[in-house]
């Protein structure tokens, strides 16, 4: 002011000072709202990311798999479903010591991979390394060993399944090997977001021949950002020279492609997940308009495995477990599953091809 020559008083002076102070955190909150904007940059497309992003190491393994699966059961005109479970993760080095998790234990997929072989379906089990896996995931922990017994005879050792744990494996058991025998499932795991991408698209090539036979049932809990593959440093990151800035990206969104390219005739159920209540019909809805698809599964956080709204072009559905259910061990994916082989039934029937079971 004094520079400019000009001389204001005392009550000018002051004015300015207040009219400052209140713009102060508008100023404030811009500069936040800049930072964000420039640690997640957008998305580049799918095409770009495949072109930059090489494959997991076992990815043709994994690839003959899926191929030699979906011709097998194609031959017999099986339905087949995709489910896709568990988290991905989000590495921050190359050689991983860190990496961006979520929360996903892969309950959703593991326990409806089990209902889709009960309802007939060839599954393909597309799941996060070390995350709940059908069947084995009712005797996670220690209760494996907690259901067997051990007699030691001179040099006999005999290990036996206790009298009162044989009523809750054997069902479970005789369920297994049904649907291994028949090689009515396959395994294949992934553990990056960039790992999943890939064998995401892998299974769709080869589920493509199946038309409208193919469901896909995409549970996983995908991350929404990553790191490129140019971005991340190779060796474990350093704390000397402090805190790290990590840059995040905006993952590709593979469900456009996937409708319209890929699977153009499955059937697709997208899972949509939120904590805000009020953010969860509006954004499945939202999906469902973008992408095109068939379903939305809608699910909040806090209560997922007890409340649902199947959300198809027609109606929101809700699927409701009573408290007395789900502390009596009843799963949700039952009643999810039926409601989805239901439409399924129609869309093949639909769709003009012989679906059978
Ligand atoms: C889901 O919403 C699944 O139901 C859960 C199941 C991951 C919540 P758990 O594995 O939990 O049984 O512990 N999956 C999809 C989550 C997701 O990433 N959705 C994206 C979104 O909401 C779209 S693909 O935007």
């Amino acid at each position: 002011i004094w520079c400019a020559n000009i001389k204001l008083n005392h009550s000018t002076l002051k004015l300015i000072h207040l009219l400052f102070c209140s713009l102060r955190p508008c100023v404030r909150r811009y500069r936040v709202v800049r930072r964000l904007r420039a640690v997640v940059t957008m998305s580049g497309s799918w095409e770009e990311f495949f072109a930059t992003h090489l494959p997991p190491t076992d990815f043709e393994d994994n690839r003959s798999l899926l191929k030699e699966f979906c011709d097998r059961h194609d031959r017999q005109s099986h339905r087949i479903v995709l489910v896709t479970s568990g988290g991905t993760t989000v590495p921050l080095e190359h050689n991983t010591v860190r990496f961006v998790d979520n929360f996903s234990a892969g309950k959703r997929g593991a326990a409806s991979a089990e209902y889709f072989l009960e309802q007939g379906y060839a599954v393909i089990f597309m799941h996060r390394l070390k995350s709940l896996e059908p069947f084995t995931r009712h005797f996670s922990g220690q209760k494996l060993l907690d259901m067997l017994e051990m007699q030691e005879q001179s040099n006999n050792t005999t290990i036996r399944v206790k009298q009162d744990s044989v009523f809750a494996l054997a069902p479970v058991l005789s369920r297994y090997q049904a649907a291994h025998a028949a090689g009515a499932i396959l395994h294949v795991a992934f553990t990056t977001v960039s790992d999943y991408f890939w064998l995401l698209r892998a299974a769709c090539e080869v589920l493509a021949k199946s038309g409208p036979r193919a469901l896909l049932y995409l549970a996983a809990a995908v991350s929404d950002f990553y790191i490129p593959k140019d971005s991340i440093p190779t060796h474990k990151i350093q704390s000397d020279s402090g805190p790290p800035v990590i840059h995040l990206h905006l993952v590709p969104k593979l469900l456009a492609p996937l409708v319209n390219l890929w699977v153009p005739n499955a059937y697709v159920v997208s899972f949509k997940l939120e904590t805000d209540e009020n953010l969860l019909i509006p954004k499945a809805r939202a999906a469902l308009e973008k992408y095109k698809h068939k379903m939305v599964i809608a699910n909040i956080l806090q209560n997922r495995h007890q409340r649902v709204v199947v959300v198809t072009r027609e109606a929101n559905q809700e699927v409701l477990l009573t408290r007395e259910e789900l502390l009596a061990g009843v799963d949700i994916e039952a009643p999810i599953v039926d409601e989805i082989v239901r439409h399924h039934t129609d869309h093949i029937a639909e769709r003009g091809a012989a679906g059978s079971r």
